[in-house]
């Protein structure tokens, strides 16, 4: 299949009015009867045919001004049907068609499909054609009314509930929507209720929907939601707009969610939770993802995409929001941290290999595969740079005329920038490159004190990407301190711009001296681009003994952390090349641990290690060639040595984090939790699995049985996967957790061997995306020195079960296949290995455009 290209937009010839869709439903024969007036599109530049999508459908009937149509009259493709101009009138006319789809037959989960015997459906990005004929794109927009018939006991649609009666419904939603947003559910489930009154007193029933039994898990995201909506409209002044919200658990799924209007479809997985089946970390999960499907109303529903290279307008800014949502919920430092950890895991990686791309894509194959971690998450760096440049204040008034200007439109990330321009005057011409180029941009900072003065010197590259050779400058904004060696701080927080090549600071560092009441320091220590200012790679000239400064005394807690983590990532890398350990780095986390006025999720994080996917990376970009064994036996090797060094406050921790048995998902008491199973975990390391025995046996909450779990696995614990497994055999959230948890605790030697046995067990659903995603993923990700195995055997079966999925599901296959994205990174056989298996892949007979598009960018 040829790419689409940006450049080649053009404004569709028609426009819709009105839909009018009425659902006789059948698992393996629905009818769609569809009623939309059309009209003609004044800024259709293109020829006046009437060109509707259509995939996969069997058309039974169509007819303009209710004269019917025969097979003369138009164009049939596989991809959808094309009536001539010179048989529509001029103006306006009514389509009608009734077509058959078979929603048990839909097994890659996108239209209209069936799961644990409800329908649903999920149409972004491009589903709406598998359910009828339809300008499947996001610039028509129109007001839906649906009448549902079937024998479920719930029948849903978007928008408010119409008239309804035994076997059908109907729903309007006045809102215009693209079809993305078209939702349908039917099935027989119960519902979690609860109700919210708004900022101007309109009352909104909100609902919960899930398979009976359930009902008892979704109070936590219920309450999410509400906190959501008020916390939408203190925020950013954002008002609910129908009488209902739904929200509807799904056991198939391919992603998280998806925000339909006034009908979110969620994953089971995050919504789902009691204390004895989900892990603070699920919990928080659930509340960002409700929090953000919930922030769609406005930023992706109410104003969205003119086509879908604008995707990050959308969900760039809609991660920014649910990030700020999360901020302002819990720790901020915390969250912010976490954030880029996640950043820098997915989409770093991503950047720095065949798969780069820009924010807004310049052409695509599938845009399923462009769902990715740099639209999503370095499009919401992008907006807090953004923030960070204009001010809180200016933000806040760009969005409210964002809000007003676009309401009802599909927009483009230049009608986004003209009201950031318009309303704080600047131009943001040159930050625009942040939307158009690919690439972490690397940030080096190098200083001297000379007399009194110091000179800093920032400079900035973008590394070429695939199709990017040449890069330009961007605007990197850089939030800077400076501290004395005692650690005092002589310069308060100040904002800096580099948005040239290069340039060289300097600042009176007498009258600093002067000022913080201490002599001429002969040495700075600059800590740079604090709360992680901007998605750069920073290279700061920092000896081991200013890092130690900033891990004791940076009052920003993200370079604090930063700091700890570079001197860990220091020491690894040392480790791995023959380098000793350095104790001064244990007696620095050991005073941090002991440090009772900082958080406790801050310490847990303080205590994590770089991942082994982290250090493959900083060895390739230190020149070496990463051996994924020696990384795995180093990490445990540091571990080890670190619970040793630090044993002492270690189980002091243990003892005194107890949060006791009265679970709150709360950030106070899952911070408590976080920091006595990282303390457990390493414990178990050096005292063997006594302490986890006892943890696992008295343990009342998931957070805890899975902590004391996997350090038995770690442990060699022969028995613990059993007794996991009967008591838990029934729950398919928690059984995702046991098939997960074994292979990435497995000896690397034995990780393919045991992905392989648990894909032969009863339980293993391979249809199912998370239980897939469990076991595959559990080994690609999970385990990356056991899909390295020097054998390639992980290669091996990763391909073997994407050809296998592909045939039935090609959205989540190709999603797996990036697990191959970071093979330049590798010795000469593994490389090889890859690539034949990357072959071997695409030359499948009957390969989805999905999964042949991935296979293709990844080997270059
Ligand atoms: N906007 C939603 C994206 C999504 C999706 C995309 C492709 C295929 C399946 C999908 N399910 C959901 C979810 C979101 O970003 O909130
Ligand atoms: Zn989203």
């Amino acid at each position: 299949p040829q790419p689409i290209h940006l450049a080649d937009y053009r404004p569709p010839s028609h426009l819709v009015e009105t839909v009018a869709l009425t659902f006789r439903l059948s698992p393996g024969a629905t009818r769609v009867l569809s009623r939309i007036r059309f009209r003609a599109n004044p800024a259709g530049l293109e020829n006046g045919n009437l060109r509707l999508d259509g995939e996969g459908l069997r058309l039974i009937s169509c007819a303009i001004d209710g004269v019917a149509l025969t097979a003369l009259d138009y164009l049939l493709t596989p991809e959808g049907l094309t009536v001539p101009a010179e048989r529509l009138p001029a103006q306006s006319f009514l389509w009608e068609a009734e077509v058959e789809i078979d929603p048990a037959g839909n097994t890659a989960l996108e239209g209209l499909y069936m799961s644990g015997g409800m329908y649903c459906t999920q149409c972004e990005a491009e589903g709406f054609r598998k359910i009828t004929f339809y300008p499947d794109r996001p610039d028509v927009m129109a007001p839906f009314t649906v009448r549902i018939e079937g024998d479920a006991s719930v029948l849903l649609s978007n928008g408010n509930p119409g008239a309804s009666g035994p076997g059908w419904a109907e729903w309007h939603d006045p809102w215009p929507k693209p079809a993305y947003l078209f939702a349908l559910v039917a099935g027989d489930l119960v519902a979690h209720r609860d109700a919210f009154t708004t900022m101007s007193g309109r009352a909104v029933d909100l609902n919960i929907w899930v398979r009976p039994g359930d009902e008892g898990k979704c109070a936590y995201a219920m309450d999410a939601l509400k906190r959501s909506m008020r916390w939408d409209e203190e925020v950013y002044g954002r008002e609910y707009d129908l009488d209902v919200f739904n929200i509807v658990a799904v056991d198939d799924f391919n992603m998280g969610a998806m925000e339909n209007k006034g009908l979110n479809i969620f994953n089971s997985k995050y919504v789902l939770a009691s204390p004895e089946t989900a892990t603070d970390r699920d919990y928080d999960f659930i509340e960002s993802i409700v929090a953000h499907e919930y922030f769609h109303n406005w930023t992706g529903n109410r104003i969205t995409c003119r086509d879908w290279f604008q995707l990050c307008l959308k969900e760039g800014l809609t991660v920014f929001r649910d990030q700020q949502f999360s901020a302002d919920t819990r720790s901020a430092a915390v969250q912010r941290i976490e954030d880029v950890l996640q950043l820098r895991a997915r989409q770093f990686r991503e950047d720095a290999g065949p798969l780069a791309h820009n924010v807004r894509p310049d052409s695509y194959v599938e845009i399923n595969n462009f769902y990715t971690a740099t639209v999503y998450e370095k499009g919401a760096e992008v907006i807090g740079m953004l923030k960070r440049i204009v001010g809180a204040q200016e933000y806040r008034a760009a969005l409210d005329e964002y809000f007003r200007r676009h309401d009802g439109q599909a927009c483009t990330i230049e009608d986004w920038l003209a009201v950031f321009q318009d309303v704080t005057g600047r131009d943001l011409s040159q930050f625009k490159r942040w939307y158009t180029q690919a690439g972490t941009p690397r940030l080096t900072a190098e200083w001297q004190v000379a007399g009194d003065r110091l000179h800093l010197r920032l400079a900035q590259v973008v590394p070429p990407t695939p199709d990017q050779p040449l890069k330009e400058p961007v605007v990197i904004p850089i939030a800077m301190g400076l501290l004395a060696a005692d650690g005092t701080e002589l310069l308060p927080e100040t904002h800096v711009i580099l948005d040239s090549r290069e340039t060289v600071l300097d600042f009176d560092l007498a009258k600093m001296a002067a000022q913080a009441g201490i002599a001429l320091p002969d040495r700075v220590i600059p800590s740079l681009l604090r709360g992680f200012s901007a998605p750069v790679i920073l290279d700061a000239a920092l000896t081991r003994a200013d890092r130690l400064v900033l891990l004791a005394h940076d009052p920003d807690p993200f370079n604090r952390w930063e700091a700890g983590r570079s001197l860990m990532r220091e020491t690894l890398m040392g480790m791995l090349t023959g380098g000793a350990r350095d104790p001064a780095l244990f007696d620095a986390l050991g005073r941090l641990l002991a440090d009772e006025r900082l958080d406790a999720a801050f310490r847990a994080l303080c205590l994590a290690l770089p991942s082994e996917d982290d250090l493959a990376q900083a060895a390739h970009d230190g020149g070496l060639v990463p051996d994924p064994t020696a990384i795995h036996a180093t990490r445990k090797a540091f571990q080890s040595a670190m619970a040793s060094a630090l044993h002492g406050p270690l189980a002091a921790l243990y003892d005194a984090k107890d949060p006791g048995p009265d679970y709150s998902p709360d950030a106070a008491q899952a911070a408590d939790r976080a920091l006595r199973n990282a303390a457990l975990a390493l414990l178990t390391r050096i005292e063997g699995p006594d302490r986890a025995r006892a943890h696992y046996d008295a343990a009342t909450n998931m957070t805890d049985e899975i902590a004391a779990f996997t350090a038995l696995l770690e442990a060699g614990d022969t028995d613990v996967a059993q007794r996991f497994h009967d008591r838990w055999k029934d729950d398919r959230l928690v059984m995702d957790k046991w098939f997960m948890a074994q292979i990435t605790h497995a000896a690397p030697d034995r990780a393919v061997a045991t992905a392989r046995a648990l894909t032969d067990h009863p339980l293993f659903d391979w249809t199912n995306p998370n239980r897939f995603r469990s076991v595959i993923g559990g080994l690609t990700a999970g385990n990356p020195a056991g899909f390295h195995d020097p054998s390639g055997a992980g290669y091996a079966f990763l391909a073997d079960w994407l050809i296998r999925l592909d045939a039935k599901n090609p959205q989540t296959a190709a999603r797996m296949s990036t697990a191959y994205e970071t093979w330049a990174r590798y010795d000469a056989d593994r490389q090889d290995m890859i690539r034949a298996e990357l072959d071997r892949i695409a030359a499948t007979e009957g390969l989805s455009r999905d999964l042949s598009e991935m296979v293709g960018r990844i080997r270059g």
